[in-house]
């Protein structure tokens, strides 16, 4: 019998060594021999994916005090730590070996120097505790999308969390070949007071792109711990780069057509900016809201949901803007909440929810009334603004019928969207390829939000919205997407929005359901049933084929004067962009391709020519 044997037969009962070896694979055996020398739990469950086994995961979160009951009997809350309440950027580091370099964007240090202290973290990291072993499937079953993962962890929360939010794999496991690309997870909460880490300043995910192996340590918010969510993330984008296919930060979804068309769209958006709200507008379908595969398949883009639930962002989640959310929320459908406020009388509450906001009840602070400080003596808000909830796709009404299809569905259209107040149109097309993968991808910005630790509010460079996943030299990841559609004729469109133009007042310029009309139009561009007008950004919708979206869509009567100043070409703005994104580039992304400098290069020398003939701020019907 082998070492890994050894471990195992002595640290699992008889059942769970029976579950383990029914997987024949053993480098499995060995990942996991290797975390149980390493963290030594007390016990070892392996979950076999069964009703039982399921069930189990999710009372024990609720027997450790993880999870807190609410009155609706499907229904949690969890709690993560006070400093531990976003995705923390500082403290996920890719391990890279000597004289390799991931580039200035992103935070890495020497694969050495980071495995002993991933050794010195995880030592005794389980003692008195029991270790979760699971088996899941990113992308769906058997399909050329398909990445088998195994995930390590102490937290019942993290088991159960990923037990709604991804496709069960454990006997996908036992049919894969022994050779299959795997990727491996292993998490530890460390020790805890109240299920908080009281290592936190420990905190952190070390990324080892040699093994494909991802240690988070001493953590609990669901986008630090959760292996198969941005975690897995990473590994995928370096897989999609050396295989010529995109891991990307994308929802997906169909608009319905007029005649029950579907046109797939897949968005990105960073993180609190709309891009589950736009994945859920009504009269359309779901695939995804987060996580999507893209392959050229037999001459066509082809693209799945990696995930089969959404871990998504509460606040300002109301009846009126969010009413297929709301619904779910509201209905037996299990769902996990986090970082909310538990009422008196068990329910959940969360900020901008539509309803009077509540004077006590239990936060992550413990007992919560109103105008209670935190020790720096700052009012605490009733919940966190970066609160979620957890729940599977499964009983969503609009959910598209392609979710599981091994195949994925063809995209028609990619969005990318950010959080910007003064510079670019609500939505417009590219000329071709290329002018979207540069000037709309790759020269994404946005302002910060509460999604990650760190201020809000602040502008930031954040290409493709996928900055923070993105696990090779940014130059590379540009060039992959530029390579992309070589192989294909069926070429998406490429398409941005943005949401989030203000006035000179700060007030927002467009409604939030105003999205519906913009998707609406992308499809109909992607079938050339609109005149677009040519701007020296993009193309833009007419003003008549808005009026009648909005009519049709949102029984709304849309002014001229709105779509003037919603459209303007605001071209001060537009150069400052141009020229911020070429000196980052410049200055920053030492692979950058050539192509990248020219295409900013015609996209300014276009604007420079029309603020000549006319001016700064010009109306979109100037250009007709
Ligand atoms: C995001 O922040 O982009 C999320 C949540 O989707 S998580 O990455 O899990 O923190
Ligand atoms: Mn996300």
């Amino acid at each position: 019998m082998n070492q890994s044997m050894q471990i195992l037969k002595q640290a699992l009962t008889e059942t769970n060594y029976r579950k383990l070896l029914a997987i024949p694979n053993e480098r499995v055996h060995k990942f996991v021999a290797d975390a149980i020398q390493l963290c030594k739990p007390m016990k070892v469950f392996v979950c076999n994916d069964s009703k039982m086994d399921t069930e189990y995961i999710r009372r024990t979160a609720i027997a450790r005090g993880e999870e807190t009951p609410l009155s609706n009997p499907y229904h949690t809350v969890h709690f993560d730590g006070i400093h531990d309440q976003a995705r923390d950027k500082e403290r996920t580091v890719y391990l890279v070996p000597k004289d390799e370099s991931l580039g200035k964007h992103l935070a890495q240090m020497d694969r050495d120097d980071g495995l002993k202290i991933i050794q010195e973290r995880l030592n005794n990291s389980m003692d008195n505790k029991k270790m979760v072993i699971r088996f899941f499937c990113l992308g769906p079953l058997d399909s050329i999308f398909s990445i088998p993962v195994v995930q390590i962890t102490d937290s019942f929360y993290v088991a159960h969390s990923e037990d709604l939010l991804y496709r069960h794999g454990y006997e996908y496991f036992r049919r894969i070949p022994a050779d299959k690309e795997i990727f491996w997870m292993l998490h530890s909460s460390g020790k805890l007071i109240h299920s908080v880490s009281t290592d936190w300043k420990k905190r952190g995910v070390m990324i080892d792109l040699k093994e494909n192996t991802v240690y988070s340590m001493n953590t609990q918010y669901a986008g630090n711990t959760i292996g198969l969510k941005k975690l897995a993330l990473r590994l995928a984008i370096r897989k999609a780069n050396r295989e010529s296919w995109l891991a990307e930060h994308m929802f997906l979804m169909a608009i319905h057509g007029p005649t029950g068309r579907k046109t797939y769209f897949a968005g990105a958006f960073p993180s609190g900016c709309g891009k589950t709200s736009t994945s859920m507008v009504r009269g359309n379908t779901i695939v995804g809201d987060d996580l999507a595969y893209l392959r050229v398949i037999d001459g066509k883009v082809r693209a799945v949901n990696v995930e089969r639930g959404i871990f998504g962002i509460i606040r300002s989640v109301t009846q009126k803007d969010d009413p297929v959310i709301w619904d779910i929320l509201h209905s037996n459908q299990p769902a996990i909440f986090s970082n909310v406020l538990i009422t008196e009388d068990e329910n959940p509450r969360w900020l901008e929810d539509g309803l009077d906001p509540p004077s006590v009840g239990i936060n992550h602070s413990g007992e919560w009334f109103l105008g209670k400080v935190d020790r720096d003596g700052s009012e605490i808000p009733f919940a966190h603004k970066n609160a979620r909830y957890t729940i599977g796709l499964d009983g969503l009404a609009n959910l598209d019928d392609a979710l599981d299809d091994p195949r994925g569905v063809v995209v028609g259209g990619i969005i990318y969207g950010g959080r910007d107040q003064d510079t670019s149109v609500p939505v417009q097309q590219s000329f071709d390829w290329n002018h979207g993968v540069i000037t709309m991808g790759a020269s994404l910005e946005s302002e910060t939000t509460a999604a990650t630790l760190g201020p809000s509010g602040v502008r930031a460079f954040q290409p493709f919205s996928n900055l923070d996943f993105i696990s090779i030299p940014l130059g590379k990841y540009i060039q992959n997407h530029l390579d992309f559609v070589k192989t294909t004729k069926q070429v998406p469109e490429i398409f941005s929005v943005n949401y989030f133009l203000k006035d000179k007042k700060g007030n927002f310029i467009s409604d939030r359901l105003d999205k519906t009309v913009w998707l609406k139009w992308m499809a109909l561009c992607i079938h050339n049933e609109v005149d677009v007008i040519k701007t020296p950004t993009g193309y833009i919708p007419t003003y008549s084929d808005l009026k009648e979206l909005f009519r049709h869509h949102l029984a709304k009567d849309y002014s001229r004067d709105d779509y003037e100043l919603q459209f303007a070409i605001r071209v001060p703005e537009l150069l400052d962009k141009v020229n911020r994104i070429e000196n980052i580039y410049r200055d920053t992304v030492a692979d950058a391709p050539k192509l990248l400098f020219e295409v900013l290069d015609e996209q300014r020398n276009r604007l420079l020519a029309a603020q000549k003939k006319l001016g700064k701020y010009i109306t979109p019907s100037t250009f007709v």
